[in-house]
């Protein structure tokens, strides 16, 4: 039996923690809050992981080719069981938190708006933050989230490189991008890393055709300066890359040691509204490695919980840059503001564009 303590800020962070340090095996034994050694209030969770039941549970896999014995049947039953019960725990505990933070709450309102915000998917603690400023229809998380400079290619160039899970709207985000500012006058030029996949970078491509834009693949660090060359008129220059999975960590490093080659100025991270949260937060944590300075999200069209979205921008301090909420490539893409992201909030029903959140 293998016992560790999980520490974070939020408690679904640290629960989140746990999911990763332990596996989806691990089984909540505790919780409770602290403070840190700067004085900053925590959660600690402890986990436990039953090494002999996780490793049996490794060997049933393996052994899932042949038949299945009955004993087989009943361990894998006996896991589900125990995976229902870990789920039932972690919701109970979200709920104890958000009844106590409810209850500190004395105006009605407050606790109305503090109610939808963790409908909408927004965890308890931050919804605690957020409730009043929706109460007083204030922009929420003005002074809570961090809020990326707009980028100006006219004074300066800049190269954007667009990373993120597979299928998260990278590519889409970056025909957005480059039609948005090439219907300004900016000239944008088009690079992409995904080459290893059939098709990863032929709709880009198309997009680069029907631009007019200079497009280069890289496949390794030594197509770095052909492509430059080829790009070089480019006042926005962005890149495409090649989806992620947090499991290969090979692949992870190769694309790395590649974005490096390429000197970017900002690093976005491309996350979909509609992932669940917390392999989410799996997501966030490997970013912190890869360098990633901004934070975008789409598909905010294609969930119900939008709140998810605070919870990854708060959990990963990064800045936000832009949001996505449909696929049409003229439009349906804002630059994220308190106002725009509240909007996104307030409407989740209503797939229009939000209030403020057009990219200037
Ligand atoms: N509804 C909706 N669909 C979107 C949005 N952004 C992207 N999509 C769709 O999601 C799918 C995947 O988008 P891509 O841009 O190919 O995603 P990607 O991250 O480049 O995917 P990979 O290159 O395979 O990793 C496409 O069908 C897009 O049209 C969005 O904001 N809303
Ligand atoms: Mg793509």
């Amino acid at each position: 039996m293998q016992i560790k303590i999980f520490t974070a800020p939020r408690l679904h962070e640290a629960l989140a923690l746990v999911r990763q340090g332990l596996g989806a095996d691990a089984v909540v034994l505790d919780r409770m809050e602290g403070v840190d050694e700067k004085g900053n209030r925590v959660w600690h969770v402890h986990a436990a992981l039953d090494t002999e039941t996780s490793n049996r549970h490794k060997n049933d896999t393996k052994k899932k080719e042949h038949a299945q014995s009955d004993s087989d049947i009943s361990h894998v039953k006996k896991m589900e069981a125990s995976m229902q019960r870990l789920e039932r725990i972690v919701e109970g505990l979200g709920r104890k938190e958000a009844e106590s933070l409810r209850h500190a709450m004395s105006d009605k309102s407050t606790q109305m708006a503090f109610d939808k915000l963790v409908d909408l998917g927004v965890a308890p603690s931050y919804a605690f933050d957020l409730a009043e400023d929706y109460v007083a229809h204030k922009p929420m998380g003005a002074s809570m989230l961090h809020w990326g400079e707009r980028i100006d290619p006219k004074q300066k160039r800049v190269v954007m490189l667009l990373a993120g899970p597979s299928g998260a709207g990278k590519t889409l985000l970056a025909a957005k991008l480059a039609t948005h500012y090439s219907m300004r006058g900016i000239r944008v030029g088009l690079l992409t890393t995904d080459v290893n996949r059939m098709g990863g970078s032929e709709v880009l491509k198309s997009y680069a055709d029907v631009l007019g834009a200079p497009f280069a693949r890289i496949r390794q660090i030594k197509d770095v300066t052909k492509a430059m060359e080829v790009t070089e008129s480019a006042q926005l220059l962005l890149v495409d890359t090649e989806g992620w999975n947090i499991h290969q960590a090979s692949s992870l490093r190769q694309q790395s040691e590649i974005w490096d080659a390429i000197a970017c100025t900002d690093r976005i991270l491309v996350m979909p509204a509609n992932m669940d949260e917390t392999d989410g937060i799996g997501f966030l944590s490997v970013a912190e490695s890869m360098g990633i300075d901004r934070l975008a999200f789409t598909k905010l069209d294609e969930t119900s919980r939008p709140g998810k979205v605070v919870n990854w921008a708060m959990a990963s301090g990064l800045k936000l840059s832009y949001g996505g909420f449909g696929t049409d490539v003229a439009g349906q893409m804002g630059w994220l503001t308190a106002q725009a992201l509240t909007s996104f909030l307030d409407h989740k029903h209503q797939h229009s564009q939000p209030k403020h959140a057009a990219v200037e």
